[in-house]
């Protein structure tokens, strides 16, 4: 009989106490912030679902592999395990460290951006549509329309529409685009995962019109392990073997590793071309480092190349899949709208649907962050009209095209309790649901205004 219960597939060695507060406390701890839980100490968070990325716990070989870290400057024996490691997954020729990913991000698209260039993908990551902007070129949303819609239950909601890629190519022009890009997962999406055949059809396309294409990878084994669970034909292929199709693909790829490479800082830039890959290690280092470090320790390489390892491991994945989907069912089944199916990093809260009374320009994601905050110590990211709302010439609120929360999971660092504890606090917030007010923003930075903005409480 193979056991319903899916349990956590580590032992615990080292813990770190989490910090009890009353809601009184919190109240206070809140006003202090603006009601931004972006300004809170971390320390009084007792659940912290900020983000996923960087706030893995790592195993006891990557600690080991922490002391064993060679620190030469050139040549290190980190870097060649770390190379082998990426080259396992990828088999790709050129690996290149970088710090995390948008300095992978930064790094490619100042040699292959610029002004009249354009750049299409399922859905850019805010860090890498920054970094097209920022060179002077166009990051174009190319997501397949089932993924526009949170309510639709799809099995690959991260898709690129290909027919929109092939005429977003002929309506641009060729020479006009470097490269096309696909994000495993689709992070902005609600993590939704891509198909292995619509990444052989988004190639197809792309290597009609010559053009190459690059992952953003950062979860690509929870990408390969939805694969695994719904793609017909890959029910008994491993997942190395899936990301391995995946990559083999790609032309090259940008990986923030502080996602699923399960380290709490490093990145890396992988690609096929030798030209290009020059270009990108001579800017490397001008603004990272030596090509056998890139901005990081030798450690930081070791612990990189060992978490890749155990990130394609089934039972892990298997846990990390489940127990995100377990809390998306749970929530799901007492009323609570998200983005359906649940994603593999994150469960996304639809505060339109969850708070239909509150219109977008008072903020109902925000409402939800701060009573989720005051209910029971948990922080989660607004991701609606406080994020990307922009504001038209009369200053009136052009809202976002969605009012979600994110509920990001770290990774091996909550167990069963704790996720049975997040449903309990998140039910008790939308039973009482009808006693939330909407906010105002008080104090707002020009740029990325949700990191530092203060807010108020409308009555
Ligand atoms: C996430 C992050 C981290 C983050 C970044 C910026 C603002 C808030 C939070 C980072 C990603 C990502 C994808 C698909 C590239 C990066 C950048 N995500 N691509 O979701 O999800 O990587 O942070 O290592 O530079 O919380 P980097």
């Amino acid at each position: 009989m193979k056991p319903k219960t899916i349990i956590e597939p580590f032992k615990i060695k080292s813990v770190e106490p989490i910090k009890f507060t009353t809601r009184e406390e919190r109240e206070k701890l809140l006003i202090e912030a603006g009601y931004n839980p972006f300004l809170l100490r971390g320390d009084d968070v007792l659940i912290d679902l900020l983000t996923d990325s960087g706030t893995s716990a790592m195993s006891s070989k990557q600690w080991a592999g922490i002391m064993n870290g060679d620190e030469a400057y050139a040549g290190s024996k980190s870097y060649y395990r770390f190379e082998e490691a990426v080259n396992k997954i990828t088999q790709m020729e050129h690996i290149i460290p970088t710090h995390q990913g948008r300095a992978a991000e930064k790094i490619l698209f100042s040699i292959v951006g610029g002004e009249g260039k354009y750049f299409p993908n399922n859905t850019h990551f805010d860090t890498t549509r920054a970094n097209i902007e920022f060179s002077g070129a166009v990051a174009e949303d190319l997501l397949t329309e089932v993924g526009k819609h949170p309510e639709e239950r799809a099995d690959f909601k991260g898709n690129m529409d290909v027919e929109k890629l092939e005429k977003f190519i002929k309506q641009k022009g060729v020479e006009n685009i470097p490269l096309c890009m696909i994000t495993v997962t689709n992070n902005s999406g609600g993590g939704q995962p891509v198909s292995m055949q619509n990444i052989r059809e988004v190639k197809k396309v792309c290597e009609k019109y010559s053009i190459p294409l690059f992952l953003d990878a950062c979860r690509f084994a929870e990408n390969a392990y939805f694969i695994k669970l719904r793609e017909k034909g890959y029910e008994n292929k491993s997942v190395l073997e899936i990301a391995q199709e995946m990559f083999s693909y790609a032309d090259g790829a940008t990986m923030s590793a502080k996602k699923d490479a399960l380290v709490n800082i490093g990145g890396f830039l992988a690609m096929n071309d030798d030209e290009l890959a020059m270009q990108c290690s001579n800017l490397l280092i001008v603004t990272e480092g030596f090509p056998t470090y890139g901005g990081l320790a030798g450690r930081d390489l070791e612990a990189v190349a060992q978490g890749l390892e155990e990130v394609v491991d089934e039972h892990y994945l298997e846990y990390r899949i489940k127990s995100v989907e377990y809390l998306g069912n749970k929530i799901v089944d007492a009323g609570v709208p998200i983005i359906e199916p649940p994603g593999g990093h994150a469960i996304y809260i639809d505060a339109k649907r969850f708070l239909p009374n509150i219109a977008p320009d008072k903020y109902p994601g925000q409402a939800i962050v701060c009573e989720l905050y005051l209910e029971g110590g948990v922080r989660a990211v607004e991701i609606g009209s406080v994020m990307f709302g922009k504001y038209d010439e009369k200053g009136k609120l052009i809202p976002a095209m969605m009012e979600l929360v994110r509920l990001a999971i770290p990774r091996r660092v909550y167990t069963q309790s704790h996720i049975d504890y997040l449903i309990e606090i998140i039910i008790e917030v939308y039973k009482n649901r009808d006693k939330l007010n909407g906010y105002e923003i008080t104090y707002e930075a020009p740029m990325l205004r949700h990191f530092t903005a203060k807010f108020k409480p409308l009555s």
